[in-house]
């Protein structure tokens, strides 16, 4: 899909880098792992590639904890690999999002050590959220937020001579203080970071944590009961405060002052669909992840009404919707699904593909589920909470999603690094042998070979991915049927819907469904009258349609 929108129909291809394939035999997943393995990607059939982060980072969140935002971690390779990789991406038409962590630093990024050196006074400070404590000797958080990953969002800081200090906002861990997007500094800062790898030749961001740069003036407090309830469902002074996107639209021009178009899409738990849709506004980002199906049930009625919000709120900015099943922070939706039954889980993640890659909009695919990857929910056979994924409380089981990729062989780590019975930094199920890359290939029944087929027929035909609506067809309870056509591609003045209204985001969908053709976004040369009936069967026995 060279040039244009590419974004709009692309399939992006999540890596974390940690897990997924391991060149030095250190156990951790790298950059020359990754660069490797690009003949698996293009055979996959992705259009694009995004690698959490791999910036120097004391590793206390998997990298979501950066020490410096210039500079790749050794851990994963250098900066000559990056150049590397991405020089490959493109030599093989596939592009690269980078992730961007503007939320927090690491504790040990030199603006914060610097700023705790300093001491109380020190303008330094001015950049994070240090405030004193309450009570009588200071020793009483600010106020009552509770950090995302559990425990006080607060953390006491100590003075350079030694007695106790102020305290500081870590939404995150510890590790992770929250940077004040109110102080210049910090803004510039962070669109020269942009720069610097737009420079490198990325293709676009995924911003981390997106809803939550700016807080409430005077962190109010809200009962911590609350806040668990309201987490990601409502309005909180820390998230989805409307001075956001102020921020994006700047970093929107960084980003128009390159060829490609590079991209930006926002990872942004947002309490609806036309929340999220604010991010999609035509000065601001290009995509947002919607998380609408990490929420929803296997359900075909709560499913279609997630797909008609999603698509219209979309298209009222003039944008497309994402689509994900699962990513690094979330159990995979094979157990997801499953309800107990793994064969149940596995049955429905597949025909969730399917789903995904039928409707308008771009997909984002998690490493390993194109293996038909579970959970690994066995906590003890992980090593009980590694710190390195963010550790400790109810987000340790997100470790359970990160397990290394099986690639081939019969003994761990099953390819993932160069030696057999070598290192993997998590231990992989024996039964995982069964599963790798090298067992699934050839197999027509594999999951592996559905993906590749799926997304070779997604490629095939224009009708899938591109255009921004459906046609439901009549279909039995616990059915989803319906057409795509080529027709319901975007205009073709390549400008397409951009409209900040719904009266013309209806009139845009008018146009194409009187059939102004197939325009840019899809696969170009659209046959006329390509057609595609889709149908999603959740009732488990086959039906007439
Ligand atoms: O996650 C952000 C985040 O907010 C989710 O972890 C959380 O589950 C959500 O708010 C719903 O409650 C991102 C990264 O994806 C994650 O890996 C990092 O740990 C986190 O930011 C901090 O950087």
């Amino acid at each position: 899909r060279p040039g244009g929108r590419w974004w709009r129909g692309a399939v992006i291809y999540q890596i974390f880098v940690r897990s997924f394939a391991d060149a030095d035999g250190d156990g951790i997943g790298d950059l020359r792992g990754v660069r490797e393995r690009l003949p698996y990607l293009a055979r996959l059939g992705v259009d694009a590639v995004w690698l959490t982060p791999v910036y120097r980072s004391p590793q206390a969140d998997a990298g979501y904890d950066v020490s410096d935002y210039r500079e790749v971690d050794p851990l994963f390779g250098n900066l000559d690999e990056l150049r590397a990789l991405i020089h490959d991406l493109h030599a093989r038409g596939l592009r690269i999002i980078l992730d961007i962590v503007p939320n927090h630093t690491s504790e040990q990024h030199p603006w914060f050590r610097q700023a705790l050196r300093e001491g109380p006074g020190s303008p330094l400070r001015g950049r994070y959220w240090f405030r004193p404590g309450k009570g009588a000797h200071g020793e009483v958080p600010p106020n009552d937020w509770e950090s995302v990953f559990g425990g006080p969002a607060w953390t006491r800081t100590t003075d350079p001579d030694g007695t106790p200090g102020a305290w500081y906002l870590h939404l995150f861990s510890p590790g992770q203080p929250d940077l004040n997007w109110q102080h210049p500094a910090v803004r510039d800062e962070f669109r020269s970071i942009l720069r610097r790898w737009l420079d490198l030749g990325a293709d676009g961001f995924r911003i981390d944590v997106a809803h939550g740069l700016v807080k409430e003036p005077g962190l109010p407090d809200i009962a911590p009961s609350e806040q668990a309830r309201l987490l990601c469902t409502e309005y909180l002074p820390f998230f989805e405060q409307d001075g956001v996107h102020e921020i994006y639209r700047s970093w929107r021009q960084v980003l128009d002052e390159y060829p490609g178009p590079r991209i930006a899409v926002a990872e942004a738990w947002t309490p609806s669909v036309d929340r999220t849709a604010l991010y999609l506004r035509p000065d601001e980002l290009h995509q947002a992840f919607n998380f609408q199906f990490l929420r929803s049930a296997w359900d075909a009625g709560e499913l279609r009404s997630v797909i008609d919000a999603s698509l219209s709120a979309a298209a009222v900015v003039g944008a497309t919707t994402t689509w994900v099943l699962s990513n690094h922070d979330v159990v995979r939706h094979t157990t997801r699904y499953a309800g107990g039954d793994p064969e149940r889980g596995l049955r429905r993640a597949r025909a969730a593909l399917l789903l995904m890659l039928a409707l308008p909009g771009s997909a984002y695919l998690y490493q390993g589920e194109e293996l038909g990857l579970p959970q690994v929910t066995d906590l003890a056979t992980l090593g009980g909470g590694d710190s390195a994924s963010g550790g400790k409380g109810r987000e340790g089981a997100r470790e359970g999603c990160r397990v290394p990729l099986p690639w081939s062989g019969t003994e761990p780590p099953y390819g993932f690094g160069p030696e057999p019975g070598g290192p993997s930094w998590l231990p992989q199920p024996e039964s995982w042998a069964g599963l790798s890359v090298e067992a699934q290939s050839g197999d027509p029944a594999s999951t592996l070979e559905l993906y590749r087929s799926a997304l070779a027929l997604r490629r095939e035909h224009p009708a899938l991915g591109a255009g921004e609506r459906i046609r439901w067809l009549a279909a039995p309870d616990g059915v989803l049927a319906f057409l795509r056509t080529s027709a319901d591609g975007p205009r073709r003045d390549g400008g397409g819907a951009r409209a900040g209204t719904r009266a013309s985001a209806q009139a845009s969908a008018r146009a194409g469904a009187a059939g102004d053709g197939p325009g840019h976004g899809g696969d170009g040369e659209a046959g006329a009258g390509d057609a595609v009936v889709c149908v999603l069967n959740t009732l488990g026995h086959p039906v007439d349609l």
